[in-house]
């Protein structure tokens, strides 16, 4: 729907509501339809809605790649991690910085390198701490180093996928009233290159210790949960840390939406330096509060 036509223009929304326009999907109707703005109002309107778009950064190892992966799955986010397409990073508006332990000079150094406002620290494989309040209490340590929360996650078991022959193995375990043991290495039982070796390995490799544990009490509790391989694998990913990110990251989309603005505002006065349809561009950058 177009803006109320007003005197030969279109009337402008005050302040910030250049970017209600611009949400809204109608920033062309802000101008006449014959300026030449139009085609780089549509241009900036629908990069102002792209998704939103992750970074994973941290120092290698640390699960960078199965944190963007887990916010993928877990959050129906737009991710990128390590290495990839330099285009994509420089189009981020949120970072999120993983931390393998308390944070060391690498990451101090990548903490303040990044915007203030739009980053959010995580310490990942919070399910190698033993148990989940070591982790919550490390998180808490990192919190302090760093100046700012650090939210415990363990993106492998956000990323928790069991297929039918780990369920049955793990209900087997659980039957027997085994546990898992303090030393991981002691669960590799079976002869090298048997299908119980392979299988317990696939384990370890794919929820870890942390994640076997977890499993086994779930299906000794009886809870319906852990009833079938999906709802396993759903307890586990909701058990991750991961979903809770959705909290503080719905708190940073005020000031996304702000850099999202400053971008658009950007546009307009590139414009109106080229001189395309200048009268009009500053009419809505004036309108719009940034002209002052
Ligand atoms: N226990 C545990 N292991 C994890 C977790 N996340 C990742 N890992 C393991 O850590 C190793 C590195 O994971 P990646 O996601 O590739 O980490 P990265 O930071 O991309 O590391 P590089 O590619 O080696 O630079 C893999 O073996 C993962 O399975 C986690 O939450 N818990
Ligand atoms: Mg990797």
């Amino acid at each position: 729907m177009g803006a109320p036509v007003n005197g030969g223009r279109r009337a402008v929304p005050a302040g910030s509501e250049l970017s209600l326009a611009a949400e809204q999907g109608r920033l062309a109707d802000l101008v006449d339809p014959a300026s030449p703005l139009v085609p780089v109002l549509t241009t900036a309107g629908r990069r102002f809605l792209r998704p939103l778009h992750v970074q994973v950064v941290g120092r290698p190892g640390t699960g960078r790649d199965t944190l963007a992966r887990a916010l993928r799955e877990r959050l129906s986010l737009s991710v990128i991690g390590p290495g990839e397409d330099a285009q994509d990073a420089a189009d981020a508006d949120l970072w999120v910085l993983v931390l393998a332990g308390l944070p060391r000079r690498a990451d101090h150094e990548l903490f303040s390198s990044l915007p203030s406002d739009r980053v959010l620290a995580v310490l990942g494989k919070a399910d190698t701490h033993g148990d989940w309040d070591s982790a919550v209490a490390v998180a808490s340590t990192c919190a302090t180093r760093l100046g700012a929360p650090v939210y415990p996650v363990s993106q492998l078991l956000a990323c928790a996928d069991l297929d039918a022959d780990e369920f049955a193995a793990l209900t087997t375990l659980a039957a027997a009233g085994a546990g898992m043991p303090s030393m991981a290495g002691r669960f590799l039982v079976g002869r090298p290159g048997s299908d119980e070796r392979r299988l317990r390995q696939g384990l370890l490799r794919r929820i870890d210790a942390y994640g076997i544990d977890t499993a086994l009490a779930l299906i000794e509790s009886g809870a319906p949960v852990a009833a079938t391989a999906k709802d396993l694998s759903r307890a586990l990913q909701n058990a991750s840390g991961v979903p809770e990110l959705a909290g503080p990251i719905g708190e940073r989309v005020a000031r996304i939406r702000y850099w999202r603005e400053v971008e658009l505002r950007g546009r307009l006065e590139e414009a109106a330096a080229a001189g395309l349809d200048r009268a009009g561009a500053e009419r809505l950058l004036a309108e719009a509060g940034a002209a002052t």
